[in-house]
């Protein structure tokens, strides 16, 4: 899938309009102040990396973006998202690995949908805490990073816990992610989580409606997370049957999946996460099959917990990217 000279494009998305803390839209630029770009260069793979995309224009446009519904921020996420999009695809049009840098996880609206374009059977590995598929009926908080794969599933009222059958017609039609192509790009057999462990009851029931594959910490803790991986890619491949060996695969890690003694700089942490090595491994096994096309590490925030906090928060996250990308293969 990635052409020879390999070359991951840096996609740096300082935004964070997907949530109410500000500071995550710090977290590419202390990435790539870390030193990233030459750490994947060190890895062997050319890195093309022509600064943060900048949002002005649009934050400018939507200085006023009043809520729809419990949505906030929702035509300012959705015309970043739409734009992150476009340059996920010119990437990996390319043959490239872009490697989206967040900023909150309403982006990987942009980056899946841009994946998605390039490599319409590509299968998605969603790394988070939280399953983050509330619709515009079951969210509570109307934070849009809690929702993006609802969008990209084209998940609708009827999709929601029994009540929201009740929301009115109006809210529903009004959502604002119209650029997402319907019928939907992604659908629910082709998007495996894992690291859950705080998901709302409405997202439960989104889950099970739609046989969404989850392996929790619970079944981290019991099967091993080489296992977890095996048996998630397992998943994917079921019913694949294109040209490769695996369907093309885009690893989307939300920075809290880790336990937050490893990754403390994050909006909303939930402990008993993965460990150290749990999260690598995930990112080295998914490398190691080939089928890797596109990376996303989000919600690093460096401005939350002490200076120490921080640079071990952006050191790990450095760490990821650079497991996804080979580091750890002899
Ligand atoms: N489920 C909650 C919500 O929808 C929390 C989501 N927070 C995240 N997701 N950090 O990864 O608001
Ligand atoms: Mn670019
Ligand atoms: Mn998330
Ligand atoms: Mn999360």
């Amino acid at each position: 899938f990635i052409k020879d000279p390999k070359t991951a494009a840096i996609v740096g998305c300082p935004f964070s309009g997907g949530q109410p803390k500000p500071g995550v839209d710090r977290g590419p630029i202390h990435l790539v102040e870390a030193g990233l770009v030459d750490q994947l260069k060190g890895l062997g793979w050319d890195v093309k990396f022509d600064g943060h995309h900048q949002f002005e224009e649009i934050s400018a446009q939507y200085a006023n973006d009043p809520p729809i519904g419990l949505l906030k921020n929702p035509r300012l996420v959705s015309s970043v998202t739409e734009s992150v999009a476009q340059a996920v695809s010119s990437h990996s049009a390319k043959g490239e690995l872009p490697v989206t840098l967040g900023g909150d996880h309403s982006l990987a609206m942009g980056t899946i949908s841009g994946t998605l374009t390039t490599y319409p059977d590509a299968g998605v590995i969603w790394v988070d805490a939280h399953a983050d598929i509330n619709t515009i009926e079951t969210t509570d908080s109307g934070n849009i990073h809690g929702m993006p794969l609802a969008f990209l599933l084209g998940l609708t009222a009827c999709d929601a816990v029994p009540e929201a059958a009740n929301a009115p017609a109006s809210l529903q039609a009004m959502h604002p992610f119209s650029w997402i192509p319907s019928p939907p790009l992604l659908s629910p057999s082709r998007l495996v989580y894992i690291g859950l462990r705080d998901v709302d009851a409405g997202e439960k029931a989104i889950l099970k409606k739609h046989g969404i594959k989850a392996f929790s910490m619970h079944e981290v803790d019991r099967y091993g997370i080489g296992k977890v991986v095996e048996l998630a890619m397992e998943w994917l491949n079921k019913d694949y049957q294109g040209a490769h060996e695996h369907r093309p695969i885009h690893l989307s890690f939300d920075v809290d999946a880790m336990d937050p003694t490893v990754a403390p700089s994050t909006g909303t942490p939930v402990r008993g996460g993965l460990t150290f090595r749990e999260g690598h491994y995930i990112c080295e096994a998914v490398y190691e099959t080939g089928s890797l096309v596109a990376f996303d590490l989000m919600e690093v925030n460096p401005s939350l917990a002490d200076a120490a906090a921080v640079q071990q928060t952006v050191n790990v996250g450095c760490s990821l990217v650079r497991a996804a990308l080979g580091e750890t293969l002899l």
